[in-house]
């Protein structure tokens, strides 16, 4: 019989391909995705029904439902990729950034130790713990986070090694780097970007092939922020591969190469032919109370031990995020001019 595996936060980006990964390498998925009074399964629409795929309602910050949860499937491993994964929205949310991203890995740690301790547990941590530590940043840079969202994530990344440590769980934390895909979350800054190039080229389309006049400003922040950036499809894999080790431990995850969001720009506007300083405004109410300036990882161990290395490139990712959204945009507009 094949593994089964839990996904906390199944219907997010990272959620939908690791889904989509283990399904392809034989397990039983369980999803888990919170009750919501709208849909919030679109990433995973076309998971649902699959005979190996099932979705189970709970919410990471309820311990009671969580340890019944475990105590029920007893999986053979846990990804635990709920968070609230928004750096920004976490200075204006702090107790709830701190309850699901820290709290919640807790509430996991606690019901494997107490009901399925063979269960391999693998926790989503992030660049973002290194803060301005220069780069590039592995696995012994001094972590010294910069929002709340980086402190919770923290104590999560301290959870796993005292977890791993005191009682033994199998318990790996990735240090990942911004990965991103056509499926990223549409406040993060490159979908945010690639979604505007979309609306935009086809406006053009539609006006013999010169921008609109009247064409609103994309509202930016923060443009000379240095980002690592790579395709989440790549990052999932090297998560799977962490679980699979003969010891669990901790890795980075990342290309290697470092890019401005203004590089990000330049690039995604490059198609159109236009400069992206005419397209794009600067507002403060985008920069952070504090800003993690560089983030450039250095992934020598991930390629050593796991025989991980991302495959996409920074150019082909903006491509296909680019292409995808103008393919969705030309789809929505079709609906429109039909309807
Ligand atoms: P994402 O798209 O924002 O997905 C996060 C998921 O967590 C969402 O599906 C969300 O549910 C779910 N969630 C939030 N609160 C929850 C709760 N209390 N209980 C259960 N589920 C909850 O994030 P992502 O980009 O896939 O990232 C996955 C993980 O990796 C996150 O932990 C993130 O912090 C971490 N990470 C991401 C990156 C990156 O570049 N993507 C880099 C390093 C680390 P809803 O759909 O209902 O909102
Ligand atoms: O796209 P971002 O919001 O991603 P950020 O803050 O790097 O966080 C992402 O990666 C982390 C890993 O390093 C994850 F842990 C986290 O969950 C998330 O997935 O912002 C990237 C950069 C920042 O420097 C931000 O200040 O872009 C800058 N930026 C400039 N204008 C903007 C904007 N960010 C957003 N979201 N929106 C803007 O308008």
């Amino acid at each position: 019989m094949g593994k089964a595996a839990l996904i906390t936060g199944a219907n997010g980006q990272d959620g939908s391909y690791l889904a989509e990964f283990l399904l392809g390498e034989g397990y039983r998925v369980y999803g888990l995705v919170r009750r919501s009074s709208t849909v919030t399964t679109e990433r995973i629409a076309h998971l649902v029904g699959q005979q190996r795929f099932e979705l189970i309602a709970g919410d990471v910050t309820d311990a009671t439902g969580v340890h019944r949860i475990v105590q029920q499937l007893r999986p053979d491993e846990i990804y635990n990729l709920a968070a609230q994964s928004h750096v920004g929205v976490s200075f204006d949310l702090p107790s709830a950034t701190i309850e699901v991203n820290a709290v919640g890995p807790l509430n996991l740690l606690e019901a494997i130790r107490a009901e399925s301790p063979h269960t391999r547990f693998y926790q989503a941590g992030t660049s973002e713990l290194f803060g301005n530590s220069p780069p590039p940043q592995n696995e012994n840079t001094p972590m010294i986070p910069r929002s709340p969202y980086a402190v919770a994530k923290l104590a999560a990344h301290s959870l796993v090694r005292l977890y791993r440590e005191a009682y033994g769980v199998f318990a790996c934390a990735g240090i990942l780097f911004n990965h991103e895909s056509p499926r990223r979350g549409e406040e993060f800054v490159t979908r945010k970007i690639t979604m505007y190039v979309a609306r935009l080229a086809v406006a053009m389309e539609n006006n013999a092939g010169n921008p609109p006049g009247d064409w609103p400003k994309l509202i930016l922040g923060n443009l000379d922020a240095k980002r690592d950036w790579s395709f989440a499809g790549d990052a999932v894999r090297g998560m799977w591969l962490m679980l699979q080790q003969g010891q669990p431990d901790d890795f980075v995850l990342a290309s290697g190469e470092s890019h401005s969001v203004r590089e990000f720009l330049e690039l995604a506007f490059k198609p159109l032919d236009l400069d992206y300083r005419d397209f794009v405004r600067i507002d403060p109410a985008f920069f952070r109370p504090a800003e993690v300036n560089h983030l450039c990882g250095d992934a020598t161990k991930a390629r050593r031990v796991l025989g991980w290395s991302p495959q996409v490139s920074f150019e082909e990712l903006v491509t296909r995020m680019v292409e995808s959204d103008m393919a969705r945009e030309q789809d929505c507009h079709g609906l429109r001019c039909a309807s």
